[in-house]
């Protein structure tokens, strides 16, 4: 993104546009004089939104409260985290497996809570990786990544995991075309035509369990997806991407990606594509991913390498997708709360297209189009325009809506925040930002029932707001009031990684349903130990499994006499308390222990060791648990074989 900032703020001195520049200078109108006041939550005091950020390159996802700002919580999802010895442990190696091996790191850009009829209902998130195309779920009982199901036939995937108003489905397009997975990849990459495909997963969600499946994949002439969202209401049945790239262009140079005035939003009719699904229109292709799921009673995940796919083909069929052109190199793709607007955000264009919904299928059924793009119908911009937001600001990229009928827009270059009235598209007011804002989020903004009062700003430029932390400066938000005419900025607040996109929503749908502890009597881990007088040592050879428990505060046992060399030793490591906040953490001296463990109350959570050579290695407790916290140690002596 920071790249590109760099052609784009050129492209605003080229506009003329140097006036409102890359750096607003001005803060002091910023501050209103009850800022302080509105975004103080007292000790003891819960905070009333919880908000959920994407952790971009850092893979994890960070859980802050609203209006306060503060950190509560790092959720690591796509990568290891030796904070809690997330893809350390062998339970939790499992959900980072993909059918390229263990990939511990990804790019994590986009969030979005689960629906119910239009409303977020609190139970799951779901996390998109960008890198080697996953998509994950959190349970929002435990803050816990539940599961995650790799994408076949994709590469980077940008486009979601955004869904359907009943979370029926999670839907991820392709940011790259792709040769299919299935085929013999190497071939001329001039051959992008000709040999790439690009793809749209659609995954099923249990309505129950909350467990993906990859339901079907759509497939399409090479195109990059870059962000979407699904219709609501009367456009319920639709999906909205957009895209870029329609020159097929496979060089890095912008230029070369830029060139047409105008590229597509693609509009999918996921309803009528799951019919022709069911009705067999789809045809078996092999395919590789993993799939990996977290068992909250063994406390364990299992990874399955699933081996096909169902595929469809959009140009077979004549009455699933739309193309609509939209100007010029489409970012974000945003839909109204009432599903009539679609907003399509160019980074390039100088205004913002709003299409209308009642448009586009008169259009489509008049088969107003002006041609077609690889075999799929084209509508005339005209056709499908409700009208343009006229100098809004220089580069729009993301929208949400506040459900007073207005909709809020960054603007990277002009780098500010945008109010615009839907309906009669006019300007209602700007607020400079600082700097360079990507994503913005306001509670349920992407819903059918927003809660306007906030808007969140997710900045990609943080330039002398904070303490210098050499080269590389925080990552920031920015917390606006919007309920009033104008909008009032609240509060800056650093945050981790870099973040994308973010949702939030009112606590109250959350916190009452947290896990405060697992039960004891509910663990089926294997080597679950489940009183200290079950705590042993047993070997089987050279594999070596400890039983040990975990509560305030000592191991049992905690001194272990016995251990040879080219021993493989797992430490299974139970938490017998059961109360809230008591985890046990778990390390021991030596080159093969990387991580801690840190395990909850109730939970197995098991360290794979091979000692490096005889002699005595302390262990101990990492997590700081009582009074005698720091007596909690113990040895293990390793003998030669
Ligand atoms: S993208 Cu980051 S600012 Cu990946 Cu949603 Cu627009
Ligand atoms: Cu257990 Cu410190």
């Amino acid at each position: 993104m920071k790249s590109s900032l760099l052609r784009l703020c050129s492209l605003a001195v080229f506009l003329g546009a140097a006036a409102l520049g890359c750096k607003p200078k001005n803060t002091s109108d910023a501050i209103s004089g009850d800022a302080a006041s509105k975004v103080y939550v007292a000790p003891g005091k819960y905070d009333e939104f919880y908000n959920f950020v994407s952790g971009g390159f850092n893979g994890q996802m960070s859980v802050y409260g609203l209006p306060s700002g503060r950190l509560l919580k790092i959720v690591p999802i796509f990568s290891v985290f030796p904070e809690n010895g997330y893809g350390y442990s062998e339970e939790t190696k499992p959900m980072l497996n993909t059918s390229h091996g263990f990939v511990p790191w990804d790019d994590q850009h986009h969030l979005e809570l689960s629906q119910t009829e239009g409303k977020i209902d609190g139970r799951w998130i779901f996390a998109n990786a960008n890198n080697t195309p996953r998509i994950a779920r959190v349970d929002l009982t435990t803050f816990k990544t539940a599961e995650i199901l790799e994408l076949p036939n994709s590469a980077g995937n940008h486009s979601s995991p955004f869904i359907t108003e009943n979370t029926e489905y999670v839907v991820a397009g392709t940011r790259f075309a792709v040769p299919m997975d299935d085929q013999n990849g190497d071939v001329p990459i001039n051959t992008l035509r000709k040999n790439f495909k690009s793809s749209i997963s659609f995954i099923s969600v249990n309505k129950d369990s909350g467990t993906m499946s990859l339901a079907f994949q759509l497939r399409l002439p090479p195109i990059d997806f870059d962000l979407s969202h699904s219709g609501k209401g009367p456009s319920h049945d639709w999906f909205f991407f957009s895209t870029y790239n329609t020159e097929q262009a496979n060089t890095l140079l912008e230029v070369n990606a830029s060139q047409r005035d105008k590229d597509f939003i693609l509009a999918v009719n996921w309803k009528k594509l799951e019919a022709y699904v069911k009705s067999g229109k789809g045809r078996t292709e092999s395919a590789k991913y993993a799939h990996n799921i977290y068992n909250e009673q063994t406390h364990s995940a299992t990874s399955t390498i699933e081996n096909k796919v169902l595929a469809i083909d959009a140009q077979d069929l004549k009455d699933i997708c739309y193309y609509i052109p939209c100007p010029k190199s489409p970012h974000g793709c945003d839909v109204d709360p009432t599903g009539e607007y679609i907003v399509g955000s160019g980074k390039l264009a100088a205004l913002i297209p709003v299409f209308s919904f009642t448009k586009i299928q008169k259009a489509i059924a008049t088969k107003d189009f002006i041609g077609t793009y690889e075999g799929i119908p084209v509508i005339k911009y005209e056709s499908a325009l409700y009208g343009e937001v006229q100098k809004p600001g220089l580069g729009p990229l993301h929208t949400e809506f506040d459900g007073r009928g207005n909709a809020i827009t960054t603007m990277f270059v002009s780098s500010e925040i945008v109010k615009w009235n839907i309906k009669d598209l006019k300007v209602i007011d700007r607020k400079p930002t600082y700097y360079s804002p990507g994503h913005l989020s306001i509670p349920g903004g992407d819903t059918r029932s927003p809660n306007g009062k906030y808007v969140i700003v997710y900045n990609k430029i943080t330039k002398d707001r904070y303490l210098p932390t050499g080269p590389e400066l925080a990552q920031a938000a920015q917390l606006f009031d919007i309920t009033g005419d104008k909008m009032k900025l609240l509060l800056d607040f650093p945050t981790v990684g870099e973040p994308h996109y973010a949702q939030a929503v009112e606590a109250s749908l959350i916190k009452d349903k947290s896990v405060k502890f697992f039960k004891l009597e509910d663990n089926k881990h294997p080597y679950a130990t489940l009183g200290e007088k079950n705590a042993k040592v047993v070997r089987n050879g050279k594999r070596v499994d400890i039983y040990i428990t975990e509560i305030r505060s000592h191991f049992t046992p905690d001194n272990i006499e016995g251990i040879k060399m080219g021993d493989q030793v797992y430490w299974h490591m139970t938490n017998l308390e059961q109360d809230w906040d008591v985890p046990h953490g778990f390390a021991i001296k030596s080159a093969a222990n990387t991580a801690e463990l840190l395990v909850m109350p109730g939970e197995t959570q098991t360290l794979y060791w091979t000692p490096e050579k005889p002699g005595i290695y302390p262990f101990y407790c990492t997590d700081f648990c009582s009074a005698l916290h720091q007596e909690m140690q113990g040895y293990v002596r390793v003998s030669p074989e």
